[in-house]
């Protein structure tokens, strides 16, 4: 496949300013004919070159007249002709194979041949794979879009717009038909037909608009849907408010699906989700799966301002609408939920996913320069880390002047495709500040690595801190440009309070926090007034996404723990000392100072009545195997396993056993379903305390989750017990497993979860249990959700069980994505991503996952998407 560089971008030859679709559809085999009305480029002599794949041409004609052979040309997944005119009429007519389509890309088949319903995924690029056009988002057309099929087998026929007239046909067909007013792109086309059920509501907006709402599922399925409606009238009241933004059509469509590659797709006025991200019940979905829907349904919804209306110019600029989307969507969550915790679960998402995606060969920038396969930049760079710089950009800006930016970039760029410069170029704008070094941060790949050095001076009651910055080179990039960080920053003394801060030749009374913007290689900032040494409190609720690295002492990070009253920073500092302590334990060091100032005060803060049961439960909680892994190079992912062991085994020895078995049982005794905030940060607390428990004594804590688990109220506390049953290898998980099975057999989405527990058990034992696990007759290479809960988890979650000393679990995954890869290539290249970290490992393991890597890019078959991975990782 060739390289596609953002350098090279070029306005469209020919574009499309109407789209005329019509589509008789069936099971097995749908037709489609498309009237585009053509517009010339730059260059009105050039020919036309329009995108399809896989696509049986059935007629083609220009002007209503049959195109005779030789005037186009249908080779290479293009559509040629030579000599087209300004506003002429192309139509062609395509058949396409829903049922037969497995990648899920385009036009396909959910469910059964008898009962499921067939949908469409166009982003990026599977509108090709619907009918010829210029596949690119810098291509906005207004689309009329009318249905035919048979009324028994398709009594639901939707597609993005405003409904247009519906009507009967002969031999027990009907018809819908669709305008959109808002030209839009054509990886924002829709359609569904099937029998499916729904939910309605109505809903006025802010401006005055009536809109009905409707959320589409299976009748098996319609009555789970409740609270992503409550989710998504909460998101439009919420746009409305922060961001000053209405809906626009008459009705808004969202349904549900078990067969995506992705979470949930934007589409205009019918967005389409992944069932995992929409539907939600207490008895079989955890707090936290409430949480995903409330923050998907947000973020799609969300789209359709950053995203439709304003959409991206090409797929470099991504980010454009999914850094700023999910950086919405996590400020809603934050207005909805605890602030605090969710700043430190989108961190910690941010470091186990994106910052070891920076560490190894597939690290690129929040704007890729080059791809051969789109579809493998939605990641964790694109999107966390693009939300990340947006972050930076609200704070650098201030709140006032970032919501004037947002308004004029919506308003200037309404029905365009933009760029990255346009939204950064309306903020600065807006604030009167030079935001174009921040443009630096989208181009170059990497974690920052921030090394902070402060000293005091008792003489003069001054404080000097040095910052510096650097950047390890990624592919393509040998050398590192300094960037702009904000370091949001507090001065605490020993007794944990927040001095008055003043820079020296300045006589500004800068308050108790303020924000240091590194703009060099290397800066000293030197405070004066302090009567006693600092304790700097640095990067307060993550103003920058870097690695620190500051010479703190032990006991200073534990006054930070017990004292600083940022959560984000109080959570910071925990982990701070848990990964001096790992460091230590990793070299076989002493590290028994830090393990003791990080528990003692874990310790103590755990018998304070009054804090946060949430905060508690992420304080008791060490860093990820991954962010482990990340601190050192020839690793040994059963090493570091045990070591995480270590610190938890640390925790619960220190707390001891008779708070920890009474606390659990003030909350055991108290469970309920109820899904209020405070309920649920007591059961992630409870589920702490069980798995603390189970290190300190598991002939206490497995008579505790087997009881857990019989009696619990709702799917949380159920799949915790069923956790520790499992990773305390206790003979009740077997009854445990059955019981589950038996119980949500017909449920697929609880089903993901039974694969997913057991995927997730460490150890060497491990991959036996994937072996059943994946010759069950429940399991498919054709599901995506089942793909990802049994071989994604396991590849990607249970590092000690897929990097096997002796490679059988390379061996196992490799065969795995060979079979995949033929059916569904999106997922095979997601799958195959879990060995962007193989050059890290140690020698043995190493030796085996790059044997493994050699093999798979030496077979002819492969999809684009998985070559490039493949290839990539290999480089
Ligand atoms: N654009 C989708 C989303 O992130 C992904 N296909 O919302
Ligand atoms: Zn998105």
């Amino acid at each position: 496949a060739p390289l596609i560089r953002l350098a090279d971008y070029q306005p469209p030859a020919w574009s499309v300013s109407d789209v005329d679709l019509e589509f008789d559809l069936a099971i097995e085999r749908s037709e489609v004919r498309a009237r585009l009305v053509l517009q010339a480029g730059p260059d009105p002599q050039a020919p036309l070159r329009f995108n399809g794949e896989g696509l049986e041409l059935l007629e083609i004609l220009l002007d209503g007249e049959p195109l005779p052979a030789g005037r186009y040309r249908h080779e290479h997944e293009l559509l040629t002709i030579e000599g087209v005119r300004h506003g002429q009429v192309l139509e062609t007519r395509v058949a396409l194979a829903p049922a037969a389509n497995t990648a899920l890309e385009g036009l396909y088949l959910s469910g059964r041949r008898e009962t499921g319903f067939l949908l469409t995924q166009c982003e990026a690029e599977g509108f090709r794979h619907i009918t010829f056009f210029p596949d690119r988002p810098d291509v906005q057309a207004r689309y009329t879009v009318t249905l035919r099929a048979d009324r028994e087998r398709f009594p639901v026929l939707l597609a993005g717009g405003n409904p247009a007239g519906h009507g009967e046909l002969e031999n027990g067909r009907h018809w819908a038909r669709f305008v959109d007013p808002y030209p839009r792109p054509s990886y924002l086309f829709a359609l569904v037909a099937g029998r499916l059920e729904r939910i309605s509501q109505d809903y006025r907006t802010a401006d005055g608009r009536d809109v009905a709402l409707h959320i589409w599922a299976e009748a098996d399925v319609i009555d789970r849907c409740d609270y992503a409606m409550d989710a998504l009238v909460r998101s439009m009241r919420w746009d409305e408010q922060v961001y000053g933004r209405n809906y626009d059509l008459d009705v808004f469509h969202v349904v549900a699906t078990h067969d995506f590659n992705m979470g949930a797709m934007e589409n205009k006025g019918l967005n389409i989700f992944n069932a995992k991200y929409l539907l939600a019940d207490p008895d079989s979905s955890t707090d936290e799966e409430y949480l995903h829907v409330e923050a998907v349904v947000a973020h799609e919804y969300f789209h359709n301002w950053s995203g439709n209306r304003v959409t991206c110019r090409d797929w470099f600029q991504l980010s454009l609408k999914e850094g700023f989307t999910v950086f919405r969507d996590q400020s809603f969550s934050a207005d909805m939920n605890s602030a605090s915790l969710k700043r430190i679960q989108d961190v910690s998402t941010l470091r186990r996913a994106q910052f070891s995606e920076d560490a190894g060969p597939l690290s690129h920038p929040v704007r890729p320069a080059q791809y051969r396969e789109i579809n493998n930049f939605y990641t964790a760079t694109v999107y966390e880390k693009g939300a990340e710089l947006v972050r930076m950009l609200a704070g650098r800006v201030g709140p006032q002047a970032f919501r004037q930016g947002t308004d004029l970039y919506f308003e200037r760029n309404d029905g365009r495709a933009a760029t990255i410069e346009d939204f950064v170029g309306a903020l600065g704008e807006a604030s009167g500040i030079d935001l174009s070094p921040y443009l630096a941060w989208y181009g170059q790949a990497g974690t920052p690595r921030l090394q902070a050095r402060g000293n005091y001076d008792p003489a003069n009651g001054r404080y000097v801190l040095e910052l510096a910055q650097s950047t390890a080179p990624t592919p393509d990039q040998p050398h590192k440009k300094a960037l702009p960080i904000p370091v949001r920053l507090s001065l605490f003394n020993a007794d944990g309070q927040a001095q008055r801060l003043r820079l020296a030749d300045s006589e500004q009374d800068l308050g108790t926090e303020t924000v240091l913007e590194l703009t060099d290689q290397r800066q000293r900032f030197e405070f004066t007034g302090l009567s006693q040494p600092p304790i700097p409190s640095l990067l307060r609720g993550f103003s920058a996404p870097v690695v620190l690295d500051a010479d703190y002492a032990p006991d200073q990070l534990a006054i930070l723990l017990r004292h600083d009253p940022d959560g984000f920073n109080r959570w910071e500092a925990g982990q701070q000392l848990a990964l001096m302590a790992y460091d230590r334990l990793y070299r076989g060091e002493d590290a028994s100072a830090a393990l003791q100032a990080w528990t003692e005060a874990l310790a103590d803060l755990f018998a304070q009545p009054d804090l946060d049961p949430g905060l508690l439960a992420e304080l008791l909680s060490p860093p990820s195997e991954t962010e482990l892994a990340e601190r050192q190079v020839d690793i040994d992912p059963e090493h570091i396993h045990h070591l995480r062991h270590q610190l938890n085994d640390a925790i619960a020895a220190r707390i001891g056993l008779p708070p920890l078995l009474a606390r659990y049982q003030a909350l055991a005794a108290a469970s309920t379903s109820a899904l209020d905030a405070s309920s649920q940060l007591r059961r992630r607390l409870k589920q702490v305390l069980l798995g603390l428990l189970s290190r300190l004594d598991a002939k206490v804590a497995i008579p505790l989750a087997q009881a857990q688990y019989a009696t619990a109220p709702a799917m949380t506390d159920r799949l915790a017990a069923l956790t520790v049953l499992l990773n305390t290898g206790a003979a009740e998980a077997g009854p445990a497993l059955a019981d589950y099975r038996r119980r949500y057999a017909d449920n697929a989405l609880a089903m993901d979860k039974w694969f997913a527990v057991q995927a997730r058990v460490p150890g060497a034992a491990a991959l036996a249990r994937i072996e059943a696990l994946a010759a069950d007759p429940a399991f498919s290479l054709k599901n995506p959700n089942r793909v990802m809960s049994l071989l994604g988890i396991f590849a990607r979650a249970n590092a000690s069980g897929f990097h096997r000393a002796d490679g059988k679990g390379y061996a196992f995954v490799s065969h795995q994505l060979q079979v995949l890869d033929a059916l569904n290539p999106q997922v095979a290249a997601r799958l195959a991503t879990a060995l962007n970290g193989w050059r890290r490992l140690e020698s043995g393991r190493r030796e085996a996952a790059h044997a493994m890597l050699r093999e798979l890019a030496a077979r002819p078959q492969l999809s684009r998407n998985l070559a490039e991975i493949v290839n990539r990782i290999l480089e």
